[in-house]
């Protein structure tokens, strides 16, 4: 029988991974972190028995969650990262050249610990525009006062450590942590995941009642949940849409490379929902 994972995400339905090995496993004092080396993605990240990242695919999810909020900001210098403690959202972020500062308040070590040593092409760790620190993102946010040009959340699925990283009063705290022109963006699961719907639901309805725009955006990863996957973008000022931004992306991107996902159209067609993905955010 080969070794297999498995993460049912809806009743008796789900994921299904070809194993090698497993490399690396360990109950921190927050959650299980596993590391297993698979058939086809290259080594794989689970948190609780659900897929974190794996080496063949995280480049879309990350890329996505981080160019996505940038290019919208006109000018970010100073990023705050919540969770995303494998590295690679901060990896794309310092390819930035405007990025000079970023905090990644990752709330396990033991999730640090194990990409650096298992992922190890995942994580920019030595760049010296990086600082990571190991608190819980909610209380940092609570106590910062250097405002933030933008804030990525990437945390885990709405159970367990993360589930706070969903609620209203969390982005409260975001907003109030963004500069004037300050833009955010979160991970807000899978649309074809019924049980992630209120969570989904509670996100949107926040940044649409704190932030002057807010739009969820989609991107296709094949080892997340259903494959297709939402994004929030919040910002206080800058239209993700507009032709500001799309010129923005368009001249910077060369200075971004390389990238797999990411693109100055697939930034604009990301934003386009099917009407059964606008219903379960629609008020
Ligand atoms: N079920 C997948 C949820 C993914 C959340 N974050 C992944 C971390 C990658 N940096």
């Amino acid at each position: 029988m080969p070794l297999l994972y498995n993460e049912f995400y809806n009743a008796r339905t789900g994921l299904t991974i070809g194993l090698k090995k497993l490399l690396f496993s360990k109950q921190s004092q927050y959650q299980l972190v596993e590391v297993y080396e698979t058939d086809t993605w290259g080594n794989l990240m689970t948190i609780d028995g659900m897929v974190m990242l794996s080496e063949r695919d995280e480049f879309v999810y990350h890329e996505m969650l981080s160019h996505v909020g940038l290019f919208t900001h006109p000018n970010p210098e100073r990023v705050l990262i919540i969770g995303g403690g494998d590295g690679g959202t901060a990896r794309e972020v310092m390819k930035h050249p405007s990025v000079n500062h970023v905090d990644m308040v990752e709330i396990d070590k033991t999730v640090v610990d194990a990409s650096k040593e298992f992922l190890p092409d995942v994580g920019d760790f030595n760049n010296p525009k990086l600082n990571v620190l190991y608190e819980d993102g909610i209380a940092f946010i609570k106590n910062t006062t250097d405002p933030y040009d933008v804030i990525i959340i990437d945390g885990s699925d709405p159970v367990g450590p993360a589930e706070g990283l969903f609620e209203k009063d969390f982005f409260e705290l975001c907003q109030k942590a963004l500069n004037d022109e300050g833009v955010l963006t979160a991970q807000t699961e899978s649309p074809w995941v019924e049980s992630y719907y209120s969570s989904m639901k509670k996100v949107f309805h926040a940044i649409d009642d704190l932030f002057p725009v807010s739009k969820m955006y989609l991107s296709f990863i094949p080892l997340y949940p259903a494959g297709m996957w939402s994004m929030a973008c919040a910002s206080k000022t800058e239209n993700p849409l507009s032709d500001a931004v799309y010129n923005r992306i368009t001249n910077g991107i060369d200075h971004i490379k390389p990238l797999k996902y990411y693109n100055a159209d697939l930034h604009k067609g990301a934003f386009a929902l099917p009407n059964f993905v606008a219903d379960v955010i629609e008020r």
